[in-house]
């Protein structure tokens, strides 16, 4: 069995954190390990507002042992980390195990939470973690802190917020503008190798269920190098992937839904 594990936050409601992490890894036929950096919680007597519950400094630390002294991953992925030691006990193990595989999802804000996470935080990220990764994966936002350009409207915006991120260590960068360029028709993301970009296309699916579509198109982009694939090729079957997730994306309530990362199977019995 190969193993993968997630150094995320636990989305109490299941569809995005470390829940969609280990979801999207079963579906890839890994063993997932998980260490928890916060808990998010959402408030249904107050509109679904977001709180986030940081896990100690030595429970994470021990978490991290107990996955890295344990067995060695295949592959790591990051997710919400939420403080300043979850950043840097992240640099600390991916760099005294050597982690090839590491995806380094920039987590600064989750949609409906309101507050970006603290600038600071986001700096940390930038500096400690970026030079590590195999893939970092920010959506548009993530994209416009990370690179200084702000706010990106364009997939020249994207490509030139992609360069300046590889500038600052990624081996490769995946920016997920998903449907939200201005002038999206198609679900649109920009892969950046380090030499060539390519512009990775999807239907775009006329839903509000999006919830966790990030991490799980993150997630399902370290499945695919912890399998063996190069950081193109699983690009391009996680963009299948949350394509497949996102078409039977459902409401789990009257505040949110999230997409179906074991969508796939019947897409692909119906063949
Ligand atoms: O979608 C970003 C995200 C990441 N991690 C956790 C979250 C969210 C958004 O809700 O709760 C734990």
């Amino acid at each position: 069995m190969i193993k993968i594990a997630t150094i995320a936050g636990s989305d109490a409601s299941g569809g995005a954190g470390l829940e969609a992490d280990l979801k999207t890894f079963a579906e890839y036929g890994l063993y997932g390990m998980a260490a928890v950096t916060i808990i998010a919680t959402m408030d249904p007597s107050n509109n679904w507002s977001h709180a986030v519950f940081p896990i100690e400094e030595t429970a994470l630390r021990s978490q991290l042992e107990t996955i890295f002294k344990g067995v060695k991953p295949a592959a790591v992925k990051s997710g919400m980390l939420g403080t300043p030691y979850a950043v840097e006990l992240t640099r600390e193990y991916i760099s005294e195990y050597k982690l090839k595989n590491f995806v380094l999802d920039p987590v600064m804000v989750c949609k409906g939470a309101g507050q970006p996470l603290s600038p600071e935080l986001n700096a940390a990220i930038a500096q400690k973690l970026l030079p590590l990764a195999e893939v970092a994966t920010p959506n548009l936002f993530e994209a416009g802190q990370l690179s200084g350009l702000g706010e990106i409207t364009s997939i020249d915006a994207m490509k030139e917020a992609a360069k300046r991120i590889a500038g600052k260590g990624a081996r490769q960068v995946f920016i997920k503008g998903g449907s939200k360029l201005p002038s999206a028709v198609r679900a649109t993301d920009i892969f950046y190798d380090g030499k060539t970009f390519s512009i990775v296309e999807g239907d775009l699916f006329n839903t509000q269920w999006t919830h966790g579509a990030g991490c799980t198109v993150a997630a399902a982009i370290s499945s695919g190098l912890a399998r063996g694939l190069s950081a193109g090729e699983a690009v391009t079957l996680a963009k299948k992937f949350i394509g497949s997730s996102l078409g039977a994306g459902f409401p789990l309530n009257q505040w949110v839904g999230p997409g179906n990362p074991s969508a796939w199977r019947k897409d692909r019995l119906f063949e």
